[in-house]
Formats: structure tokens, C-alpha cells, sequence
């Protein structure tokens, strides 16, 4: 009975000794310079835990946890050029995407309907394609790694349901250029979102002005998730519409329940990583989470200035707190920094080192990790 249920239960000791070994085998995110993901806020593991309960599948009964629910959209909102957009908190980047795409699917009736989006677009619109049996058409990019607005003319046709542009690509950390898309969107009359999973929390913050959110008026949804650059506990998402018919487009009857309608992807879902993602929203407010932010992104600056010191430079310019340096011998070099204990991942297309400096990336390690790679490119 080693990995079965067992007949009788253990003691909570026991079943913590259990856990613990587990979490030995985790890894600490200190040395992981690879995901987008990071240690949550303590105010948001607080708050999490303080609604663990919380079901906002049937929102009848947890109307204090819907209120804040709807307060989290308004501030995402904000952060996005509309604070009347509507939304709510999915599990993440994924359910994001799907749900937009299958606003845009639904409500474009098209008879075999495609989406475009480019070649950097985030795996799960793969899982789109399959899920939601539109044609996922990829367009090329240009030089610096953005979506190449002729590309996308030409894929577009009378079946297009939906144009994705991408604030924040997954590998690269570029932004599409989303006025450009915008105007190809409007002047076909077609849906489009934006992927800002990961840009969401940090392009509003940057120095320089990018237009990517609902000011820019051709664009329909957002997916932003806090669950990564926001510190939240995961699974917390958040998709927003700029109009309440998109949403209104998902909804399903659900004649049981304390509410009449459904509009999320899960039945089931996570009031605590709602209630978390408000909590650190209104505890570090547009001044934290923009210094939050900006630390990650000049980190990241501050560790292309030294590597470039030794030879190592960027693929291309990076925009944000995501890097894809050009190292000689990448596969040896990726072997000797995971032997040093480094979590660090490679892109797709030219493949390169790529590394995402989060909010749990301190300088100390950062400049551990530059000595290393330092050593490991001299020896390669
Ligand atoms: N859109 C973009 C632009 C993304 O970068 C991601 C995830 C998604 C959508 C999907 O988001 P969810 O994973 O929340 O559904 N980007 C990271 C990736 O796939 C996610 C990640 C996070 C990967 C932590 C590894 C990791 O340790 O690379």
C-alpha cells in the first residue's frame, strides 16, 4: 500500500514529516532564474489562506468575496486604460487566452474561423487551436522579435475570428506593436487580444510609453495575470473585456446555482487568489507595484551591461525584466550552469539563454550567477 490510500489515516505529524520531504525536493525559487512565476507577497499568502474556502463558482453564497472580485477587474482596469472594462479572475495566462479567443469565436460566427497570432505567442494558443477547433495561423516576426504587421495583413482573410497581439512575449519580452494591429482589427471589423500575462504588471511601469492596453480602440480583451510580475498566490489570472456583451458572449445558464449565469471556463474556483491578488494590489498600490516592477527590469539591465563585459550579448534589445543572450556552446553552457545549481531556460528560435529576472531575484545572486556564467563562457 506505499502509494495507494492507506486503511487508517496517519497523524498530523506524520502526514507533515511527508510534506516535508517533498518540499525538500522543491526548489527554492532563489537560484531559478527560468519562470515567471515567484514567491507570492506575504500579504497575499494571508489573505489567501483567510478565504481558503471561498467558492466564486457559486458567487450567491460568497457575495463578499464577488465584491472583491469585482474591485480586483476595476483595478486591473485601471492599470490597462479602462476601469470600466469587465472581467473576471481565471487560473491564469491560459484560461485568459482561451476565454478571449472563444468570446471572439463565438461571437464572430464565422463558418471555419482562424486566429493569428505570431510566431512568439505563448504555447497555449496551441491549446486553442485543438480546444476550440479554430485554425491557429502564425505570423512571422520581424528582426526584433515582434509580430511583422504585413505578415498579418496577409493571413488575414473573411474566416480571421480574432487577432492576438503579445505585450510581453513569453521568450523575448517584446511587445507587438499594437497600434499597428489595432488598425488592421478596426478596418476588418475583427477582435483583438492581447496577451498581457506576463507585460500586464510591467509595461505600464517602463519609462518609455507603450500603447498596448484598452486606450489603444481596437482592442477587445486582456489577459493579465497577477499570479506572475502581480505576486499573488497562484492560480490568479485575469481576463477583461472592454464591453460587457464580450463577456456576456461566454455566459452559460446555471439554473441550480445562487447565480443564474456562469461566464468562467472552471466551475469551481479560487475566491483566495482573488482576495490575494486585491490584497497586494491595495497594499503596494501603483508606487509598489511599479517599484517592484522597474527592480526587476533594471536588474535585468544591470545584468546585460556586465555579461556584455565578458563577450555575452542579447539577441535583441530587451524591453523588460526577460533576456535572451547569445552564448557561445549554449548546450554546454546550459549542462555546467544547471550543474551549478542555476535554473535557466533556452529560446525557441535562434536558441539562446533565456532568463527572467523576477521579484524574488536578488542582486546578491544575480551577481553569483553573472561570476558563473562569467567562468563557465571562459571555459567552454
Ligand atoms: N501568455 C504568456 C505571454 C505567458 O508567458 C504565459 C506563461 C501564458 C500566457 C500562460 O500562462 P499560465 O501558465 O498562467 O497559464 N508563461 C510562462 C511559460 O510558459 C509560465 C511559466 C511560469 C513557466 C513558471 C514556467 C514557470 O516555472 O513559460
Amino acid at each position: 500500500m506505499e502509494f495507494g490510500l492507506q486503511k487508517e489515516g496517519l497523524s498530523k505529524d506524520e502526514v507533515m514529516s511527508l510534506l516535508d520531504w517533498a518540499r525538500k525536493r522543491d526548489l527554492p525559487y532563489s537560484r531559478i532564474l527560468s519562470s515567471m512565476c515567484t514567491d507570492p507577497h506575504p500579504i497575499a499568502v494571508e489573505a489567501h489562506v483567510k478565504f481558503i474556502e471561498a467558492n466564486l463558482g457559486d458567487a450567491g453564497l460568497f457575495p463578499g468575496t464577488k465584491c472583491i472580485e469585482c474591485k480586483v477587474v476595476r483595478m486591473l482596469g485601471s492599470i490597462l486604460g479602462n476601469p470600466d472594462a469587465v472581467g473576471y479572475i481565471t487560473t491564469g495566462g491560459t484560461e485568459s487566452n482561451i476565454q478571449g479567443i472563444r468570446s471572439a469565436r463565438n461571437m464572430a460566427k464565422r463558418k471555419h474561423p482562424n486566429i493569428i497570432v505570431s510566431e512568439s505567442g505563448h504555447f497555449s494558443f496551441d491549446k486553442i487551436a485543438d480546444i476550440l477547433q479554430v485554425e491557429v495561423r502564425k505570423a512571422s516576426l520581424d528582426e526584433n522579435f515582434m509580430v511583422d504587421l504585413g505578415s498579418v495583413e496577409d493571413l488575414v482573410d473573411e474566416n480571421t475570428a480574432a487577432i492576438v497581439g503579445i505585450a510581453g512575449t513569453t521568450e523575448f519580452g517584446q511587445i507587438d506593436p499594437i497600434e499597428g494591429l489595432s488598425n488592421i482589427a478596426q478596418k476588418e471589423g475583427i477582435f483583438l487580444h492581447i496577451d498581457a500575462a506576463f507585460g500586464g504588471f510591467v509595461i505600464p511601469f517602463l519609462e518609455k510609453e507603450y500603447k498596448f492596453g484598452f486606450e489603444v480602440d481596437g482592442v477587445t480583451s486582456i489577459s493579465i495575470d497577477p499570479h506572475k510580475m502581480g505576486m499573488s498566490t497562484i492560480p490568479a489570472g485575469g481576463l477583461l473585456f472592454r464591453e460587457k456583451r464580450f463577456l456576456k458572449g461566454l455566459s452559460i445558464s446555471t439554473p441550480y446555482l445562487s447565480t443564474k449565469a456562469q461566464y468562467s471556463l472552471t466551475g469551481t474556483r479560487s475566491g483566495g487568489a482573488a482576495v490575494a491578488t486585491y490584497a497586494v494590489l491595495m497594499h503596494l498600490g501603483y508606487d509598489g507595484l511599479k517599484k517592484s516592477a522597474l527592480r526587476c527590469v533594471n536588474m535585468a539591465k544591470m545584468l546585460v551591461d556586465r555579461v556584455e563585459n565578458f563577450g555575452v550579448y542579447p539577441i535583441v534589445d530587451p524591453i523588460m525584466n526577460v533576456l535572451a543572450l547569445d552564448v557561445p556552446k549554449i548546450e554546454k553552457v546550459l549542462l555546467m550552469l544547471l550543474v551549478r545549481g542555476w535554473r535557466v531556460s533556452v529560446t525557441r528560435k535562434p536558441r539562446a539563454l533565456r532568463l527572467v529576472i523576477m521579484p524574488h531575484t536578488t542582486e546578491e545572486n544575480l551577481n553569483l550567477f553573472i561570476e558563473d556564467l562569467k567562468e563557465i563562457v571562459k571555459n567552454c
